[in-house]
């Protein structure tokens, strides 16, 4: 008898959970982030019922994680890719935060995660991964490229045996149980703090160019930073861990709370805690010090929208409320016909037939109840809002110098180095969108079969 085979997105389940479980060993915060965060959902379904299960059901945003990893190198990101890729996560989005202004670190990053909705309801697990960016001369001399060059090409932050696995997972879209053990438990291992020694020198070094560099190419191996649950109301999320002593960083980052639909991505995080580390000093004597590099996070997530709602959302989001009531559509139905808010679109079957034919227009379906919407949530990430998470890391903000610039690094460079393609998340969306407005279209006989 053959293998019962774990498909792909069992796979990603179980890494999810045993991700979870591993970080809450490490990081005991974490699980009160999570406990806290189960009474915040629980509070708000008893408040909201059905409703307040439309951008998710409870059993999606219970299970709802992402983490986040950095990594050194282009090979290292590959090799990163090809792990998740055996959970069924592919690279979505290039996010460039060495330019945000005050709060500039030198990395870009990708996150992998599913792309079709069937996937994403099954797990949605994400892995925001970023990658240092030696080659750019506003944060790094040449020199030190160098050194860091060398560094890290000494390093193996993936086993030969797990890299085999997760492509043997991924030519047969699962593995046996024997197989997925093995993977599993290779995989977590691989994003544990390590116990190695950390050179004093060297760290301290990297430091001054940004605690993330250190943090990313001090070590001699990866971890996960952190690992985020998700809310259905951040407001309150903010106010009980505050209340249970835990400081936040002083805001909720994204859209503004207020009582129109909510979109895209509204995080906050509570800085980074001291955690024990073994230092290597100058003399090669080993003195046990501590390091602040992980910290806890919390998301909402709301309507993805098109490119022309996040032209609209960035242009209002700096300013006070009162302008984004103004101008951001206050409900769902006006974000839809303005083509600002991507939806999923059903055709009404049992709608009463009263002799009329149905319009061609978005809002004439919409308003004749010949067409139901379902908002499509925001899978992805927000630039601005990630480069001030980075700062849940980041004392002091490190030495640039902006005259000078070094390797360009964009999509197209990140495609090619991971050797898959970096999807854009605005297609995805838009595809999602399409298919189901032609599904609907040809249900309701306004376009042929
Ligand atoms: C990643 C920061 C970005 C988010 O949720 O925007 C991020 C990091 O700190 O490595 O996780
Ligand atoms: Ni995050």
């Amino acid at each position: 008898m053959a293998p019962t085979l774990l498909p792909t997105w069992q796979l990603r389940a179980a890494f999810a959970r045993r991700l979870s479980a591993m970080y809450g060993t490490e990081v005991p915060a974490y699980t009160t982030l999570v406990e806290v965060a189960g009474q915040v959902n629980d509070a708000a379904i008893r408040a909201g019922g059905e409703r307040a299960q439309r951008l998710g059901s409870i059993a999606r945003v219970t299970a709802e994680r992402h983490g986040a990893i950095r990594v050194g190198t282009p090979g290292e990101l590959c090799r990163a890719a090809r792990i998740f890729a055996a959970l069924g996560m592919e690279p979505v989005g290039f996010y460039d935060l060495r330019d945000a202004s005050a709060s500039a670190v030198p990395v870009v990053s990708t996150a992998f995660r599913p792309v079709l909705s069937e996937e994403l309801d099954r797990n949605p697990f994400r892995v925001f991964t970023s990658m240092l960016t030696p080659g750019d001369r506003r944060f790094f001399d040449a020199d030190l490229e160098k050194r860091l060059g060398t560094f890290l090409e000494r390093r193996e932050l993936f086993p030969s045996e797990l890299l085999e696995l997760a492509a043997h997972a991924e030519r047969e879209a699962g593995l046996d149980e024997e197989r997925a053990e093995r993977f599993l438990t290779l995989a977590v291992a691989a994003f544990e703090l390590s116990p190695e020694p950390v050179d004093r020198a060297w760290y301290a070094e990297l430091e001054k160019v940004s605690a993330v560099a250190a943090d990313i190419g001090g070590v001699t191996s990866t971890h996960i930073n952190h690992l985020t649950p998700r809310v259905l109301d951040i407001d309150d999320l903010y106010r009980r861990m505050e209340e249970r002593g835990i400081t936040m960083i002083d805001r909720i980052q994204g859209p503004p709370r207020w009582d129109g639909p909510d979109v895209l991505l509204r995080q906050t995080s509570f800085r980074a805690l001291a955690e024990p580390r073994t230092f290597r000093e100058e003399d090669g004597s080993l003195a046990t010090g501590s390091l602040r590099v992980r910290f806890g996070e919390v998301e909402a997530r709301g309507i993805a929208l098109s490119r022309a709602g996040r032209a609209l959302y960035d242009r209002l989001v700096d300013g006070p409320v009162e302008e984004w009531t103004v101008h951001f559509p206050r409900t769902e139905r006006q974000l839809a016909v303005d083509g600002l808010g991507f939806f999923t679109y059903e055709a009404v079957r049992d709608r009463p037939r009263d002799g009329r034919r149905p319009p061609d227009d978005l809002a004439g379906l919409l308003d004749g109840g010949w067409l139901t919407a379902r908002p499509i949530v925001y899978e992805d990430f927000l630039p601005r809002s990630a480069a001030g998470i980075f700062q849940s890391n980041l004392t002091d903000p490190g030495a640039r110098d902006s005259a000078q610039r070094g390797t360009h690094y964009d999509q197209h460079w990140m495609s090619e180095a991971i050797g898959r393609t970096v999807h854009d998340p605005f297609d995805l969306y838009a595809v999602q969108q399409g298919d189901s407005l032609a599904r609907a279209g040809r249900a309701l006989g306004l376009t042929e079969e």
